[in-house]
Protein backbone atom coordinates (compact mmCIF):
# COMPACT_ATOMS: atom_id res chain seq x y z
CA UNK A 1 0.00 0.00 0.00
CA UNK A 2 0.89 3.46 -0.69
CA UNK A 3 1.35 6.28 2.36
CA UNK A 4 -1.21 8.09 3.03
CA UNK A 5 -1.53 11.57 0.83
CA UNK A 6 -0.35 14.18 3.59
CA UNK A 7 -3.30 14.73 5.63
CA UNK A 8 -1.45 18.17 6.47
CA UNK A 9 -3.19 19.38 3.05
CA UNK A 10 -1.41 23.10 3.09
CA UNK A 11 -3.65 26.05 2.73
CA UNK A 12 -5.95 25.19 5.88
CA UNK A 13 -8.83 27.55 7.06
CA UNK A 14 -7.37 30.54 8.79
CA UNK A 15 -10.08 32.46 11.27
CA UNK A 16 -12.94 31.54 9.09
CA UNK A 17 -11.29 32.60 5.86
CA UNK A 18 -11.06 29.24 3.48
CA UNK A 19 -8.43 28.62 1.75
CA UNK A 20 -8.53 26.34 -1.37
CA UNK A 21 -6.35 23.52 -0.30
CA UNK A 22 -3.17 22.66 -2.05
CA UNK A 23 -0.96 19.80 -2.40
CA UNK A 24 3.06 20.02 -1.49
CA UNK A 25 5.52 18.28 -3.58
CA UNK A 26 8.35 17.48 -1.32
CA UNK A 27 9.83 13.71 -2.50
CA UNK A 28 10.16 13.31 1.22
CA UNK A 29 6.23 13.08 2.17
CA UNK A 30 5.91 10.61 -0.49
CA UNK A 31 8.98 8.48 -0.14
CA UNK A 32 7.44 5.03 0.85
CA UNK A 33 6.56 1.57 -0.94
CA UNK A 34 5.74 1.60 -4.49
CA UNK A 35 1.60 1.94 -4.66
CA UNK A 36 -0.33 -1.13 -6.54
CA UNK A 37 0.11 -0.33 -10.70
CA UNK A 38 -1.82 -2.70 -12.31
CA UNK A 39 -0.21 -3.89 -15.51
CA UNK A 40 -0.87 -1.74 -18.44
CA UNK A 41 -2.98 -3.41 -21.43
CA UNK A 42 -4.10 -2.10 -24.87
CA UNK A 43 -7.12 -1.17 -25.48
CA UNK A 44 -7.17 0.39 -28.71
CA UNK A 45 -4.97 2.26 -31.24
CA UNK A 46 -5.17 4.33 -33.25
CA UNK A 47 -3.01 6.76 -36.56
CA UNK A 48 -2.95 10.81 -37.37
CA UNK A 49 -1.62 10.33 -41.00
CA UNK A 50 0.80 13.14 -42.80
CA UNK A 51 -2.06 15.29 -43.29
CA UNK A 52 -2.44 14.82 -39.17
CA UNK A 53 -5.60 13.16 -40.13
CA UNK A 54 -7.38 10.94 -37.50
CA UNK A 55 -7.32 6.74 -38.13
CA UNK A 56 -8.85 3.82 -35.55
CA UNK A 57 -6.45 1.68 -36.82
CA UNK A 58 -2.59 1.06 -36.94
CA UNK A 59 -1.52 2.60 -40.18
CA UNK A 60 1.00 4.09 -39.00
CA UNK A 61 2.87 1.56 -36.70
CA UNK A 62 6.55 0.98 -37.61
CA UNK A 63 8.74 -1.57 -36.98
CA UNK A 64 11.82 -1.97 -34.99
CA UNK A 65 14.84 -2.48 -37.38
CA UNK A 66 17.99 -1.61 -35.60
CA UNK A 67 21.56 -2.12 -37.21
CA UNK A 68 23.41 -5.71 -36.31
CA UNK A 69 25.92 -3.82 -34.49
CA UNK A 70 25.53 -1.71 -31.66
CA UNK A 71 27.63 0.75 -33.19
CA UNK A 72 26.46 1.90 -36.75
CA UNK A 73 28.63 1.55 -39.83
CA UNK A 74 28.05 4.55 -41.01
CA UNK A 75 27.22 6.65 -38.51
CA UNK A 76 23.46 7.85 -38.35
CA UNK A 77 23.68 11.25 -40.06
CA UNK A 78 20.82 13.00 -38.04
CA UNK A 79 21.70 16.69 -39.43
CA UNK A 80 20.56 15.21 -43.05
CA UNK A 81 17.49 16.68 -44.62
CA UNK A 82 16.66 19.15 -42.23
CA UNK A 83 16.53 22.26 -44.40
CA UNK A 84 14.46 20.20 -47.41
CA UNK A 85 13.02 16.90 -45.81
CA UNK A 86 11.16 18.26 -43.25
CA UNK A 87 7.35 18.66 -42.65
CA UNK A 88 6.92 20.64 -39.43
CA UNK A 89 3.47 19.46 -37.79
CA UNK A 90 1.96 23.54 -36.81
CA UNK A 91 2.25 23.52 -33.14
CA UNK A 92 0.56 26.50 -32.71
CA UNK A 93 -2.68 24.40 -33.18
CA UNK A 94 -3.81 23.17 -30.02
CA UNK A 95 -5.35 20.06 -30.13
CA UNK A 96 -5.69 19.59 -26.44
CA UNK A 97 -7.62 16.02 -25.84
CA UNK A 98 -9.44 15.84 -29.36
CA UNK A 99 -7.69 12.85 -31.01
CA UNK A 100 -7.92 10.64 -27.94
CA UNK A 101 -11.65 12.08 -28.05
CA UNK A 102 -12.44 10.89 -31.14
CA UNK A 103 -11.03 7.26 -30.08
CA UNK A 104 -13.04 7.23 -26.93
CA UNK A 105 -16.43 8.53 -28.83
CA UNK A 106 -15.47 5.43 -31.40
CA UNK A 107 -15.40 3.03 -28.93
CA UNK A 108 -18.19 4.17 -26.94
CA UNK A 109 -19.98 0.64 -26.49
CA UNK A 110 -16.86 -1.25 -25.32
CA UNK A 111 -16.14 1.63 -22.85
CA UNK A 112 -19.54 1.69 -20.68
CA UNK A 113 -19.41 -0.36 -17.42
CA UNK A 114 -20.34 -4.27 -18.29
CA UNK A 115 -24.21 -4.69 -17.39
CA UNK A 116 -24.51 -1.36 -16.42
CA UNK A 117 -26.38 0.67 -18.90
CA UNK A 118 -27.32 3.28 -16.76
CA UNK A 119 -23.68 3.94 -15.17
CA UNK A 120 -21.07 6.30 -16.87
CA UNK A 121 -20.44 6.20 -20.53
CA UNK A 122 -16.84 5.59 -20.07
CA UNK A 123 -15.67 3.23 -17.19
CA UNK A 124 -12.16 5.16 -15.70
CA UNK A 125 -11.76 7.34 -13.57
CA UNK A 126 -8.99 9.66 -15.44
CA UNK A 127 -8.95 9.63 -19.72
CA UNK A 128 -5.77 12.05 -20.34
CA UNK A 129 -2.90 11.83 -22.82
CA UNK A 130 0.26 10.05 -21.00
CA UNK A 131 2.45 13.05 -21.71
CA UNK A 132 0.86 14.71 -18.93
CA UNK A 133 0.65 11.87 -16.44
CA UNK A 134 4.56 12.00 -17.17
CA UNK A 135 5.12 15.47 -15.93
CA UNK A 136 2.82 14.93 -12.98
CA UNK A 137 5.24 11.35 -12.21
CA UNK A 138 8.42 13.96 -12.43
CA UNK A 139 6.84 17.08 -10.54
CA UNK A 140 8.55 15.64 -6.78
CA UNK A 141 12.09 16.46 -8.82
CA UNK A 142 11.52 18.75 -11.32
CA UNK A 143 12.52 22.48 -10.83
CA UNK A 144 13.04 23.91 -13.95
CA UNK A 145 9.58 23.67 -15.59
CA UNK A 146 6.18 23.98 -14.06
CA UNK A 147 2.50 23.07 -15.74
CA UNK A 148 -0.89 23.51 -16.19
CA UNK A 149 -3.44 21.34 -16.00
CA UNK A 150 -7.16 21.51 -16.78
CA UNK A 151 -9.95 18.94 -15.59
CA UNK A 152 -13.09 18.53 -15.87
CA UNK A 153 -15.35 15.90 -14.40
CA UNK A 154 -18.26 14.49 -17.17
CA UNK A 155 -20.56 11.82 -16.90
CA UNK A 156 -18.29 10.34 -13.67
CA UNK A 157 -14.99 10.56 -15.50
CA UNK A 158 -12.27 12.97 -14.82
CA UNK A 159 -11.06 14.33 -17.77
CA UNK A 160 -7.17 16.13 -17.68
CA UNK A 161 -6.07 17.94 -20.79
CA UNK A 162 -3.15 20.09 -20.32
CA UNK A 163 -2.80 23.93 -20.99
CA UNK A 164 0.69 25.79 -21.86
CA UNK A 165 1.91 28.13 -19.63
CA UNK A 166 2.99 31.47 -20.93
CA UNK A 167 6.60 30.44 -20.31
CA UNK A 168 6.40 27.42 -22.30
CA UNK A 169 4.65 29.17 -25.12
CA UNK A 170 7.34 31.84 -25.09
CA UNK A 171 10.22 28.97 -25.30
CA UNK A 172 7.86 27.38 -28.26
CA UNK A 173 7.93 30.53 -30.21
CA UNK A 174 11.37 31.66 -29.61
CA UNK A 175 13.11 28.23 -30.10
CA UNK A 176 16.39 29.15 -32.23
CA UNK A 177 17.36 27.25 -34.90
CA UNK A 178 19.52 25.02 -33.11
CA UNK A 179 17.64 24.06 -30.67
CA UNK A 180 14.85 23.45 -33.83
CA UNK A 181 17.48 21.16 -35.03
CA UNK A 182 17.91 19.60 -32.41
CA UNK A 183 13.83 18.41 -32.53
CA UNK A 184 14.28 17.58 -35.73
CA UNK A 185 17.58 14.78 -35.08
CA UNK A 186 15.25 12.90 -32.57
CA UNK A 187 12.78 12.03 -35.69
CA UNK A 188 15.36 11.33 -38.05
CA UNK A 189 16.98 9.00 -35.25
CA UNK A 190 13.30 7.18 -35.93
CA UNK A 191 14.03 7.06 -39.66
CA UNK A 192 17.17 4.94 -39.06
CA UNK A 193 16.03 2.75 -36.55
CA UNK A 194 12.41 1.90 -37.84
CA UNK A 195 10.77 0.38 -41.19
CA UNK A 196 7.52 0.44 -42.45
CA UNK A 197 6.65 -3.56 -42.44
CA UNK A 198 7.76 -6.09 -39.85
CA UNK A 199 10.51 -7.38 -41.84
CA UNK A 200 11.83 -4.41 -43.74
CA UNK A 201 14.84 -2.57 -43.37
CA UNK A 202 15.23 1.15 -42.90
CA UNK A 203 14.62 4.04 -45.50
CA UNK A 204 16.28 7.22 -44.26
CA UNK A 205 16.41 9.09 -47.29
CA UNK A 206 12.99 10.16 -47.47
CA UNK A 207 10.76 13.22 -45.77
CA UNK A 208 10.14 13.61 -42.15
CA UNK A 209 6.80 14.62 -41.25
CA UNK A 210 5.90 15.08 -37.89
CA UNK A 211 1.96 15.05 -38.22
CA UNK A 212 2.62 11.35 -38.34
CA UNK A 213 1.83 9.57 -35.68
CA UNK A 214 0.54 5.99 -34.26
CA UNK A 215 -0.57 6.35 -30.67
CA UNK A 216 -1.66 3.00 -27.96
CA UNK A 217 -4.90 3.56 -25.55
CA UNK A 218 -3.98 1.77 -22.44
CA UNK A 219 -5.96 0.97 -19.65
CA UNK A 220 -4.61 0.60 -16.18
CA UNK A 221 -5.03 1.18 -12.29
CA UNK A 222 -2.73 3.50 -9.69
CA UNK A 223 -3.81 2.52 -6.28
CA UNK A 224 -8.02 3.14 -6.26
CA UNK A 225 -7.55 5.03 -9.55
CA UNK A 226 -8.46 3.30 -13.06
CA UNK A 227 -6.92 5.42 -16.14
CA UNK A 228 -7.68 5.49 -19.29
CA UNK A 229 -4.89 7.12 -21.85
CA UNK A 230 -3.12 7.18 -24.99
CA UNK A 231 0.58 7.87 -25.99
CA UNK A 232 2.46 8.26 -29.24
CA UNK A 233 4.97 5.05 -29.49
CA UNK A 234 7.38 4.94 -32.00
CA UNK A 235 7.73 1.49 -33.09
CA UNK A 236 6.79 -2.18 -32.64
CA UNK A 237 9.53 -5.45 -31.97
CA UNK A 238 7.56 -8.00 -33.06
CA UNK A 239 10.60 -10.54 -32.56
CA UNK A 240 11.58 -9.05 -28.94
CA UNK A 241 11.06 -10.73 -25.99
CA UNK A 242 7.97 -9.35 -24.97
CA UNK A 243 5.71 -9.93 -28.42
CA UNK A 244 2.75 -8.54 -27.11
CA UNK A 245 1.35 -5.11 -26.90
CA UNK A 246 1.94 -2.31 -24.70
CA UNK A 247 5.69 -4.50 -24.29
CA UNK A 248 6.25 -5.11 -27.75
CA UNK A 249 6.78 -1.30 -27.85
CA UNK A 250 10.05 0.56 -28.02
CA UNK A 251 10.53 3.90 -27.09
CA UNK A 252 13.29 5.55 -29.39
CA UNK A 253 15.55 8.77 -27.98
CA UNK A 254 18.54 10.64 -28.88
CA UNK A 255 20.97 11.96 -25.94
CA UNK A 256 24.63 13.96 -26.18
CA UNK A 257 27.55 11.19 -26.07
CA UNK A 258 28.56 10.67 -22.52
CA UNK A 259 31.93 10.83 -22.25
CA UNK A 260 32.66 11.07 -18.12
CA UNK A 261 31.12 8.93 -15.15
CA UNK A 262 30.09 12.48 -14.13
CA UNK A 263 28.14 12.99 -17.42
CA UNK A 264 26.36 9.20 -17.31
CA UNK A 265 25.79 10.13 -13.16
CA UNK A 266 23.83 13.60 -14.58
CA UNK A 267 22.08 11.71 -17.28
CA UNK A 268 20.82 8.89 -14.93
CA UNK A 269 19.67 12.04 -12.67
CA UNK A 270 18.13 14.65 -14.69
CA UNK A 271 16.96 13.06 -18.27
CA UNK A 272 16.89 9.03 -17.17
CA UNK A 273 13.86 10.07 -15.01
CA UNK A 274 11.51 11.34 -17.63
CA UNK A 275 12.31 8.79 -19.95
CA UNK A 276 11.54 5.96 -17.37
CA UNK A 277 8.34 7.42 -16.56
CA UNK A 278 7.39 8.28 -20.12
CA UNK A 279 7.92 4.27 -20.92
CA UNK A 280 7.02 2.95 -17.28
CA UNK A 281 3.62 4.64 -17.63
CA UNK A 282 2.18 2.83 -20.63
CA UNK A 283 4.28 -0.83 -20.18
CA UNK A 284 6.93 0.20 -22.92
CA UNK A 285 9.30 -2.57 -22.26
CA UNK A 286 12.67 -0.60 -23.65
CA UNK A 287 14.19 2.43 -24.85
CA UNK A 288 16.62 2.75 -26.79
CA UNK A 289 19.49 5.81 -26.92
CA UNK A 290 21.69 6.63 -29.53
CA UNK A 291 24.25 8.93 -28.35
CA UNK A 292 25.02 11.92 -30.89
CA UNK A 293 28.18 13.56 -31.71
CA UNK A 294 28.79 17.43 -31.63
CA UNK A 295 28.55 16.50 -35.60
CA UNK A 296 25.26 15.15 -35.39
CA UNK A 297 26.16 11.59 -36.26
CA UNK A 298 25.26 8.61 -34.14
CA UNK A 299 27.76 5.90 -33.43
CA UNK A 300 26.72 4.20 -30.36
CA UNK A 301 23.49 2.71 -29.55
CA UNK A 302 22.37 1.65 -25.69
CA UNK A 303 19.40 -0.13 -24.56
CA UNK A 304 17.51 0.46 -21.50
CA UNK A 305 14.86 -1.95 -20.04
CA UNK A 306 12.36 0.02 -18.43
CA UNK A 307 11.75 -2.09 -15.21
CA UNK A 308 15.63 -2.26 -14.54
CA UNK A 309 15.90 1.08 -14.91
CA UNK A 310 15.96 1.83 -10.87
CA UNK A 311 18.82 -0.65 -10.52
CA UNK A 312 20.72 2.28 -12.15
CA UNK A 313 19.74 4.86 -9.87
CA UNK A 314 19.49 2.82 -6.81
CA UNK A 315 23.02 3.32 -5.18
CA UNK A 316 23.35 6.97 -6.00
CA UNK A 317 22.15 8.44 -3.03
CA UNK A 318 19.74 11.78 -3.02
CA UNK A 319 18.65 10.78 -6.91
CA UNK A 320 15.17 9.89 -7.81
CA UNK A 321 13.12 7.13 -6.69
CA UNK A 322 10.53 5.57 -9.15
CA UNK A 323 8.31 4.89 -6.12
CA UNK A 324 7.72 8.36 -5.25
CA UNK A 325 6.99 10.01 -8.37
CA UNK A 326 4.07 7.07 -8.47
CA UNK A 327 2.61 8.42 -4.59
CA UNK A 328 2.68 11.65 -5.64
CA UNK A 329 0.62 10.41 -8.89
CA UNK A 330 -1.64 8.27 -6.79
CA UNK A 331 -1.78 11.43 -4.29
CA UNK A 332 -2.56 14.47 -7.24
CA UNK A 333 -5.35 12.15 -8.71
CA UNK A 334 -6.79 11.80 -5.51
CA UNK A 335 -6.44 15.57 -4.82
CA UNK A 336 -8.55 16.01 -8.41
CA UNK A 337 -11.09 13.47 -7.17
CA UNK A 338 -11.84 15.60 -3.43
CA UNK A 339 -11.52 18.85 -5.24
CA UNK A 340 -13.50 18.41 -8.76
CA UNK A 341 -17.03 16.41 -7.57
CA UNK A 342 -19.48 18.49 -9.58
CA UNK A 343 -20.50 16.48 -12.99
CA UNK A 344 -20.61 19.58 -15.67
CA UNK A 345 -18.16 19.70 -19.24
CA UNK A 346 -18.62 23.84 -18.72
CA UNK A 347 -16.63 23.44 -15.33
CA UNK A 348 -12.79 24.02 -15.10
CA UNK A 349 -10.56 23.40 -12.31
CA UNK A 350 -7.34 24.72 -13.39
CA UNK A 351 -4.16 23.04 -11.49
CA UNK A 352 -1.10 24.77 -11.23
CA UNK A 353 2.33 24.20 -10.20
CA UNK A 354 5.49 25.66 -10.40
CA UNK A 355 8.76 24.31 -9.03
CA UNK A 356 9.27 25.18 -5.38
CA UNK A 357 5.65 25.66 -4.42
CA UNK A 358 2.53 23.00 -4.02
CA UNK A 359 0.29 22.64 -6.41
CA UNK A 360 -2.89 24.57 -6.63
CA UNK A 361 -5.99 25.40 -8.31
CA UNK A 362 -8.36 28.21 -9.08
CA UNK A 363 -12.17 27.58 -10.70
CA UNK A 364 -13.08 28.74 -14.21
CA UNK A 365 -17.20 28.63 -15.32
CA UNK A 366 -17.86 27.88 -18.63
CA UNK A 367 -14.90 30.71 -19.85
CA UNK A 368 -12.21 29.81 -22.37
CA UNK A 369 -10.71 27.05 -20.68
CA UNK A 370 -13.33 24.99 -21.35
CA UNK A 371 -11.79 22.02 -23.43
CA UNK A 372 -14.49 19.10 -24.04
CA UNK A 373 -15.56 19.87 -27.54
CA UNK A 374 -19.66 20.09 -28.29
CA UNK A 375 -19.72 17.14 -30.36
CA UNK A 376 -18.23 14.84 -27.96
CA UNK A 377 -20.18 15.79 -24.64
CA UNK A 378 -23.33 15.56 -27.05
CA UNK A 379 -21.84 12.15 -28.25
CA UNK A 380 -21.70 10.55 -24.89
CA UNK A 381 -25.09 11.80 -23.49
CA UNK A 382 -27.02 9.80 -26.26
O1 LIG B 1 -0.79 20.04 -28.42
C1 LIG B 1 -0.14 19.74 -27.44
N1 LIG B 1 0.15 20.65 -26.54
C2 LIG B 1 0.32 18.38 -27.20
C3 LIG B 1 0.10 17.45 -28.14
C4 LIG B 1 1.02 18.10 -25.96
C5 LIG B 1 1.36 16.72 -25.81
C6 LIG B 1 1.09 15.81 -26.80
N2 LIG B 1 0.48 16.18 -27.95
C7 LIG B 1 0.16 15.20 -28.95
C8 LIG B 1 1.34 14.71 -29.73
O2 LIG B 1 1.58 15.42 -30.89
C9 LIG B 1 0.90 13.29 -30.04
O3 LIG B 1 -0.08 13.22 -31.05
O4 LIG B 1 -0.28 14.08 -28.25
C10 LIG B 1 0.29 12.92 -28.77
C11 LIG B 1 1.40 12.33 -27.91
O5 LIG B 1 0.99 12.30 -26.65
P1 LIG B 1 1.89 11.67 -25.51
O6 LIG B 1 2.46 10.39 -25.94
O7 LIG B 1 1.04 11.73 -24.33
O8 LIG B 1 3.08 12.76 -25.39
P2 LIG B 1 4.56 12.58 -24.88
O9 LIG B 1 4.78 11.37 -24.07
O10 LIG B 1 4.91 13.89 -24.26
O11 LIG B 1 5.40 12.50 -26.22
C12 LIG B 1 5.52 11.33 -27.00
C13 LIG B 1 6.01 11.69 -28.38
C14 LIG B 1 7.27 12.53 -28.38
O12 LIG B 1 8.39 11.69 -28.38
P3 LIG B 1 9.67 12.05 -27.48
O13 LIG B 1 10.64 10.96 -27.74
O14 LIG B 1 10.14 13.40 -27.92
O15 LIG B 1 9.17 12.05 -26.03
O16 LIG B 1 5.01 12.45 -29.05
C15 LIG B 1 5.63 13.47 -29.82
C16 LIG B 1 7.14 13.30 -29.67
O17 LIG B 1 7.60 12.52 -30.74
N3 LIG B 1 5.17 14.75 -29.30
C17 LIG B 1 4.94 15.80 -30.03
N4 LIG B 1 5.08 15.98 -31.33
C18 LIG B 1 4.79 17.20 -31.80
N5 LIG B 1 4.33 18.20 -31.03
C19 LIG B 1 4.48 16.80 -29.16
C20 LIG B 1 4.17 18.05 -29.70
N6 LIG B 1 3.72 19.06 -28.94
N7 LIG B 1 4.45 16.32 -27.92
C21 LIG B 1 4.87 15.08 -28.04
CA1 LIG C 1 10.75 9.07 -29.03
Amino acid sequence: GAPEAPAELGGSPKRGRWAPPTLPTEPALYDGPFPFYRRPAEEGRFSLDAQRCYHPDARQLRYFAPPRAERPEPAFDLRHGYRDLYVRRDEGRREGLEHLLQWVAGNRDRLRAQGDAAGRPVNADFVTWRGHLTKVLTTPYESQEGWLLAVSLFRGTLYVSEVETPAARQQREQRSDMLQELAYMGYKFERYMCADTPDGSPDPTGVVNTNEAFCTVVRTRLGSHSLLFAGEVDCADPRGAWPEPPACYVELKTCKELHSPAQRRSFYRYKLIKWWAQSFLPGVSRIVAGFRAPDGSVATLETFETMKIFQLIRGDRGCWKPAVCMNFCEAFLAFLKKVVTEDDPQLVHLFAWEPGRPVSYTRHQGTEHVFLPAWYVETMSG
